[in-house]
């Protein structure tokens, strides 16, 4: 990466400080900051999450998905992070996918509108967020899931998917305007949510599947590929100087240690197969600031 790939801290609005935690990058690789993340937010794992997939053939180990919850929880804590659980609401099975009912940027969350079969999700996530965040709601006709918001630098992308539709990025677009965030939204016709198919690592490089067409849309210094036969291995967390990335993914793990390895950060393999059978991965499990 040259000189002219670097860029200015992560500027997005919020409480922490800047971490420059890249001890091992050479002068030649320009330090490139993070923003810090200080917390998250969990929600348990619901006894109903096992019965609601059961009931579409999906076999759940409910005690697996839970000990993976814990495992996760304590990677985001080893990262600098305090975790706060929410509790489950057993009306709403994929209320552990807390990631989407919230779009949180300091000092204020825009709260979803999600899916049918998950739209009692919001409301106890908006009361929860109200200890720390101003919450703002949608508009009527505008959807929007938070797996389909991924922060790349000053820049926020919104895919238009199932999910989201381009009302819900309007108003993505008008939540974000006055902490002076751009929105971009991308087309992503073939995937559950834009972070299905891709995330940022940080450090200028985003990681996608191979056939995610809208990964010409992002400025970006760089993208990884995730290996064609390895598409789940596309959602990675990068929390400060950790790097939390789905396990079993052996062809891509090599190219994300090797991004690792240049800028210092740690790699952190998480079990998280009871929540792929429900259709989800790493970012889906929290929502942070
Ligand atoms: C759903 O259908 O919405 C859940 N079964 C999966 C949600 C995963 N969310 C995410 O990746 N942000």
């Amino acid at each position: 990466m040259g000189e002219g790939c670097r860029r200015r801290a992560l500027p997005l609005p919020g409480r922490g400080r800047i971490l420059a935690g890249e001890p091992k990058v050479s002068p030649e690789h320009e330090v490139r900051q993070v923003r810090e993340l200080t917390t998250a937010l969990m929600r348990r794992v619901p006894d109903s999450y096992e019965p609601f997939y059961g009931a579409r053939g999906i076999a759940i180990d409910l005690q697996t998905a839970r000990a993976q919850h814990a495992a996760y929880a304590d990677a985001l804590r080893a990262a600098g992070v305090r975790v706060h659980l929410l509790d489950a609401d057993e009306a709403w099975p994929d209320c552990v996918f807390v990631e989407d009912p919230a779009v949180v940027v300091p000092p204020r969350a825009l709260i979803g509108r999600l899916a049918a079969h998950r739209e009692g999700e919001p409301p106890p996530v908006q009361a929860a967020l109200r200890e720390w965040h101003e919450t703002v709601a949608l508009d009527g006709g505008a959807r929007l899931e938070g797996g389909d918001v991924l922060h790349v630098e000053d820049t926020t992308y919104v895919g238009l998917t199932a999910r989201t539709n381009a009302r819900g990025a309007d108003a993505l677009r008008d939540f974000l305007a006055p902490a002076g965030r751009r929105v971009v939204a991308v087309r992503v016709p073939n995937y559950l949510h834009l972070k299905t198919a891709a995330s940022y690592l940080g450090n200028g490089t985003l990681l996608a599947v191979p056939d995610f067409a809208g990964v010409k849309a992002f400025q970006v210094d760089q993208v990884i590929h995730t290996d064609a036969a390895e598409p789940v291995a596309a959602n990675c967390l990068r929390v400060n100087g950790d790097l939390l990335v789905v396990a079993g993914n052996p062809r891509t793990e090599p190219r994300l240690r090797a991004f690792a390895e240049r800028h210092g950060v740690r790699v952190v393999p998480l079990e998280i197969s009871e929540f792929q059978k429900g259709d989800g991965s790493l970012t889906c499990l929290s929502t942070l600031w």
